[in-house]
């Protein structure tokens, strides 16, 4: 029996989710007065940290930043062994700081919200259940994760699959692989991560990669008393820093070209880089995320170190990206990834010059050959940002439904309210920096202001708050904006929806940083929420 502890039937605030943001989100406004209950469709808190139980899964932000800062005590005692965590020690982590801070008894797991409505003569959102339940909320907080919807990819023929058919991001506990021929599709962050491991078990691995991604090392190791004495020490000054960051990690950014430097002086630098691990090669120089031929350089010293540890010439070429300039897809962070193609048991195929035709009852068939199969694994990435929302019929005010809004492409002013769902707030989703930054702080940042704005409208004795159709669209302009500032236009990536057919480019992602962000956000408040419409 699923355990569903009963839902209340009135609330000022639901929370959907109960990941890192939810359980924010339930804090926060706990402690500032609100009746508040979250509801995740997952058997356990955790959200991403919780559905991404693949072998490998493990963070690509350090550990003694991917962390709460709201409270001293946990700061205090919780202790990470390891610079980039592994997905147990999160899910350990998230486990914990529910306990301390007493979360649980206000959390409804193994409850899927079908519909929201909002009811407009009440102001209130009405929420369906899968299990019948009916819950009325003055307010609806949008903790819904940011790539917690996962793609299965429009291959044919996979229904006809003999084998077993398993996703990254819904994996079973239950599944073993010695011994087996597995097939992964996917070279991701969730392939790149899970590939080192599933070759140490499988008898043969046959890699599907169709783009190569631009991967660098994490340098992943484990953290003593020293690490962790100097972390606590240090947390209130770098969390500070993290705050004021354009990541929402505390970082030295580069202030001189990739051109401004000598040959030796470049790949001096980028070797210390990538020996010390971790995303840094990126900021190195300040041009890198913004001229073309920057980005080639760094491209050019990745592919250089690629053909180093990759024995295999032909392989090494294979796995070389190239055709999309460095950084326009998000940065991967590998533990013996390229190591791992010399051994003899992992076989990359090259699905971009031979594309997969179909999956059939033995395996994958590509235009020259076809290689049978046990089990194939997805790691086909997420429909980001969108795709939990799209999961929940919401209807706002005259019938219209989020879906029918959000078709052309999500809309809403600073990324938190749109036009016509009122009372409705989206925690670190599309039109805000969260899934370019350290998720935690921009979600830190997104309740603070949602907790204030909820205060706000309780001091003014306000029922309803909507935003103005003009400021949505005024935000999605300068999404577009700082968007055409980058590099990504000219490549592919999730960040910009391309890995969902059918999405036509929109400004999903604010492209100006989590510093910036918070400024205007800031601004918005102190300016008595400009663009929010107050009933
Ligand atoms: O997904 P992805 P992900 N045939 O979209 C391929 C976060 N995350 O789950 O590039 C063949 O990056 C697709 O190929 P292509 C992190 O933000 C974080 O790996 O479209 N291939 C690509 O290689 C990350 O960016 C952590 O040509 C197909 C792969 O599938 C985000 O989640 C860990 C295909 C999808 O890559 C998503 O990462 C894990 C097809 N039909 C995830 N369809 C950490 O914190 C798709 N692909 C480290």
């Amino acid at each position: 029996m699923l355990e569903r502890p009963a839902l209340p039937t009135q609330v000022d605030v639901l929370v959907i989710g109960a990941g890192f943001a939810g359980l924010c989100a339930l804090h926060q406004l706990s402690t500032r007065g609100f009746s508040v209950h979250a509801v995740d469709s997952a058997a356990e808190i955790g959200g991403v940290w919780f559905a991404n139980q693949y072998p490998g899964a493990r963070c690509d932000v350090e550990s003694v930043d991917y962390c709460y800062s709201f409270d001293a005590s946990i700061i205090q005692e919780w202790q990470w062994t390891e610079r980039y965590p592994a997905q147990q020690e999160i899910l350990a982590y998230i486990r914990f700081v529910a306990d301390q801070l007493d979360l649980r008894r206000n959390i409804s797991l193994n409850t899927q919200v079908l519909s929201l409505t909002f009811d407009a003569d009440a102001n209130t959102w009405r929420a369906v259940t899968d299990d019948d339940g009916q819950l009325e909320a003055k307010h609806v907080v949008m903790a819904t994760g940011q790539l917690s919807a996962p793609l299965f990819p429009d291959i044919p023929g996979i229904e006809d699959f003999a084998g077993q058919t398993v996703m990254t991001a819904r994996w079973p506990s239950s599944i073993d692989l010695t011994g087996k021929r597995v097939g992964v599709i996917g070279t991701g962050s969730s392939g790149v991560q899970a590939i080192p491991q599933l070759a140490k078990v499988a008898e043969e691995l046959f890699v599907f990669q169709r783009t190569p991604h631009y991967i660098v090392p994490a340098m992943n190791h484990a953290l003593d008393e020293d690490d962790a004495m100097k972390a606590r020490d240090g947390f209130t000054e770098r969390r500070a820093a993290a705050r004021r960051s354009p990541a929402g990690m505390s970082r030295i950014v580069g202030t001189a070209s990739a051109f401004e430097v000598s040959d030796e002086e470049f790949e001096a630098t980028m070797n210390s880089l990538w020996a010390a691990g971790g995303p840094n090669i990126s900021i190195a120089y300040r041009d890198i995320r913004s001229d073309v031929d920057a980005a080639e350089k760094v491209g050019d010293f990745v592919r250089r170190k690629i053909r180093q540890i990759v024995k295999d010439p032909v392989t090494a070429e294979k796995l070389c990206p190239r055709g999309y300039p460095y950084g326009t897809k998000r940065l991967v962070l590998e533990i013996d990834y390229y190591e791992t193609y010399n051994r003899p048991n992992v076989h990359l195929v090259d699905v971009l010059s031979h594309p997969i035709e179909s999956v059939t009852k033995a395996g994958i068939r590509t235009d020259d050959g076809e290689y049978p199969l046990d089990v194939l694994v997805f790691a086909t990435g997420f429909e980001a940002l969108t795709g939990a929302l799209n999961a929940i019929e919401i209807t706002g005010l005259d019938g219209v439904t989020l879906k029918e809004k959000y078709a052309p492409g999500p809309k809403a002013h600073l990324g938190i309210t749109t036009a016509g769902f009122p009372n409705m707030y989206f925690v670190a989703q599309s039109g805000t920096p969260s899934v370019l930054a350290n998720v935690v702080v921009a979600i830190e940042q997104h309740i603070e202001w949602i907790t204030d704005l909820l205060c706000y409208i309780r001091e003014h004795s306000f029922v309803r708050a909507d935003v103005d159709v003009a400021e949505e669209e005024a935000w999605d302009i300068e999404l577009g904006e700082l968007i055409a500032k980058t590099l990504f236009p000219q490549g592919k990536s999730w960040y910009l929806g391309d890995n969902v057919k059918g999405k036509s480019r929109p400004n999903l992602v604010y492209f100006g940083g989590l510093d910036r962000y918070s400024e205007v956000c800031d601004a918005v408040a102190a300016d008595g929420y400009r663009g929010y419409v107050f009933t």
